[in-house]
């Protein structure tokens, strides 16, 4: 019987990479008078990298040919990325980012018929919070029971830590619990802790190969939004805690 839903946020709450990440970033490279600027393809490219830190250490190393790298390059990419989260929350306070299609409705509907909620992301826990805070309001952050975000665990995503985290702070098995996620990253680090796993994708991720999912969409969707169903099969034509209840069973 399913006993709870664990969540992605970047990607499968909200559309937060193009206009809220990386527009972070841009802002703290500026503010840093760093002549670096991540467009929307190339941000794409670096997407392939979970994690803010990570992201700019791999900009570095491989992006750049005449940066003189600082003698600590851990702190300097920590100062800039404390400044990153700054201007992200930023963003997150304005309202810049709604949540994707549906979700708002899924959340609600899994709290009616009491399943249990967690998120586990790659993200800065703070932004997870300002996000929920500014889509839904100060007390939705208490309808998951688990926020499982960035450095707590030492291996992020594609490694399955944060889900596994996740599950153990639940005290459940993985075979109770349903993920949601939008990327292979995500997907990888899901499955590789044993969970059946939702895909809703978006621009960034169309082409990654979903094949473990057992429901590809292209958004969850509403009654006059219809959902696309673009790999496997859904009794609805929009996501609910039905169908979700059905896919857990049978897939
Ligand atoms: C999200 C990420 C994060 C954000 C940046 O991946 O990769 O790195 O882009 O967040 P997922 P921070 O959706 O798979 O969790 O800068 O706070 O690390
Ligand atoms: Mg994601």
């Amino acid at each position: 019987m399913l006993q709870a839903l664990i969540f992605d946020v970047d990607g499968t709450l909200a559309d937060t990479e193009k206009d809220g990440h990386r527009v972070a970033f841009n802002l703290a490279f500026k503010e840093a008078k760093l002549d670096w600027n991540w467009t929307e393809a190339l941000y794409g490219e670096l997407l392939a990298v979970t994690g803010g830190k990570e992201r700019m250490a791999r900009y570095i190393d491989r992006y750049l040919e005449d940066f003189s790298v600082p003698v600590d390059l851990a702190e300097f990419i920590a100062a800039l990325h404390k400044r990153k989260t700054h201007y992200y929350v930023q963003l997150m306070q304005a309202g810049e980012i709604p949540l994707r299609p549906g979700v708002e409705r899924v959340l609600r509907e899994a709290r009616d018929a009491g399943l249990r909620m967690a998120i586990a992301t790659t993200t800065t826990p703070e932004n997870v919070t300002w996000l929920l805070k500014s889509t839904l309001g100060a007390e939705s952050i208490d309808w998951f029971e688990v926020i499982a975000a960035g450095d707590i665990v030492e291996k992020k995503k594609p490694a399955p830590d944060i889900f596994i985290y996740a599950l153990e702070q639940l005290g459940l098995e993985a075979d109770v619990c349903i993920a949601f996620e939008d990327s292979r990253n995500g997907i990888l680090s899901s499955t590789g802790a044993n969970l059946k796993t939702i895909v809703t994708t978006n621009d960034y991720t169309l082409e990654d190969d979903f094949s473990q999912a057992v429901l590809v969409l292209d958004q969850m969707g509403e009654q006059n939004n219809p959902a696309k169903v673009l790999s496997g099969s859904m009794s609805s034509t929009y996501l609910n805690i039905e169908s979700i209840k059905q896919l857990h069973a049978t897939a």
